[in-house]
């Protein structure tokens, strides 16, 4: 195997003050942060799609980066080379993780019976790869929306062949999925919505979705997956109008067709803002119903309303997320896969490490952030003493569902007016949060 990157040996911690680009400046692996190594917290993970395949081409131009990893493109020698790239790579920077489409990891043949072998052949490739490491699978996911016959859906589609095909695509995923160790399964629904209403059944195709969901949920525990399925929610971008419009829409639909306990969800930050949220607002919905699962690390840009997937460097943004997911008790089976992408004039591979960096520099300050921000206790504290009113009997009884109507109504009309509740100190927790950051 060639070397990829030969410019750089093992990337390290150095330190803040450090000016060796390929360097760590805040991402120290196994630095102990309340009582578990940095990288337990943060379970980086590539996705083969945006590092190994993705190579700067958009709608006005074609590719401006070299991913062919010196082999055809297309070809199953090129499958492999993308491999020995992928995992030189990981090594290097200290990843132990990757997430797959099924697509990425090889080209698709006409016939789905070669194709499945195709993957065959890649996944014990992999498997190779990764004997005597400790990198495996996060996840992996079906592409369900690229080839032509997802163009009216997959789970949502009208035809019935077509949905067939989906439900094998999934079925070899999810194999493929147990066989490299990956404990989750994602489902992004990137084609189930629609353009118009004119030419849609909108309850036919959500009841097919959760029946394609069943099936799927019904077989990867038959085969021994043990993680979570994962609804990653966006709310447009292929489709107008994206079912999975965002987490509570698809904790929703989870509870309708009875797959809560199975499914939870993998937030992508991008996604969160695309749907008017902010990134924190999606994890901590997800923490109040149980449902927090994985993450989608990237970052989007206010001036632009679609899908820009870039590298996150926000530490407001990474600080305020790694606090939900401190809160939600941290990852499981999930982690931060860096579903990111370098931008397309940033077309050379030392910009694959320098992203990588930056992307794991900042969750790696955003986690230490988050943790002071926790030991500093202000903003807790404020928190629960905002809501102090409901510590009495009072509060407890309405808490228990126990209060009527007419019984609160009662108490309004004897004390005639109530106290105005107290101060919302927005700007004085944003200060405090300012602190915490950079005093
Ligand atoms: C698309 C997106 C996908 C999913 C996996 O916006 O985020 O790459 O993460 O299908
Ligand atoms: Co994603």
């Amino acid at each position: 195997m060639g070397e990829y990157f030969d410019f750089i040996q093992q990337v390290k911690y150095e330190g803040a003050d450090t000016k060796n680009p390929f360097a760590f400046r805040f991402y120290d692996a196994d630095k102990e942060i309340l009582g578990k190594p940095m990288k337990d917290h943060l379970r980086f993970a590539m996705a083969w799609w945006h590092s190994l395949g993705a190579n700067g081409t958009d709608m006005f131009g074609v590719g401006t980066a070299d991913k062919t990893w010196g082999a055809e493109a297309g070809t199953i020698a090129h499958a492999k080379a993308k491999v020995d790239a992928g995992f030189e790579f990981m090594k290097k920077l200290g990843i132990k993780f990757f997430c797959f489409h099924d697509v990425d990891l090889v080209p698709e043949a006409a016939d789905i019976n070669e194709t499945n072998a195709r993957l065959d052949e890649i996944s014990d490739y992999i498997l190779e790869k990764m004997n005597g490491t400790d990198i495996r699978c996060l996840w992996g996911t079906a592409n369900m929306f690229s080839n032509p016959r997802y163009m009216n859906g997959a789970g949502s589609t009208n035809s019935v062949d077509v949905y067939c095909f989906a439900a094998a695509q999934i079925k070899k995923a999810l194999d493929i999925t147990v066989k490299l160790g990956g404990e989750d399964y994602v489902f992004w629904g990137g084609r189930e919505g629609y353009e118009t209403l004119l030419n849609t059944d909108l309850k036919f195709e959500q009841e097919n979705i959760a029946t394609l969901m069943r099936m799927a949920r019904d077989y990867g525990r038959s085969i021994g997956l043990k993680g979570d399925f994962l609804i990653e929610p966006k709310p447009k971008e292929p489709m107008k109008h994206q079912y999975d419009f965002d987490a509570a829409t698809a904790i929703g639909f989870l509870r309708q067709y009875g797959l809560d306990s199975d499914f939870r969800m993998n937030i992508e930050a991008n996604h969160a803002t695309l749907a008017g949220h902010t990134f924190e607002h999606e994890l901590r919905v997800c923490a109040a119903n149980g449902m927090f699962g994985s993450v989608d690390a990237n970052q989007g840009d206010t001036l632009l309303g679609w899908d820009t997937d870039e590298f996150p460097f926000d530490v407001y943004t990474t600080t305020l997320a790694m606090y939900e997911v401190l809160k939600a008790g941290g990852f499981t089976h999930g982690g931060l896969n860096f579903d990111s992408k370098n931008r397309r004039p940033s077309n050379t591979r030392e910009d694959m490490v320098y992203a990588f960096i930056l992307g794991m520099d900042a969750f790696a300050l955003g986690l230490t952030k988050a943790v002071k921000l926790i030991e500093d206790g202000r903003i807790d504290e404020f928190k629960a003493q905002k809501y102090a009113s409901f510590n009495g009997e009072l509060g407890q009884k309405i808490r228990d569902g126990k209060a009527t109507l007419k019984e609160l109504s009662d108490l309004a009309c004897a004390m005639k007016a109530p106290q105005n509740p107290a101060s919302g100190r927005q700007e004085y927790l944003e200060g405090v949060l300012n602190q915490v950051l950079f005093g």
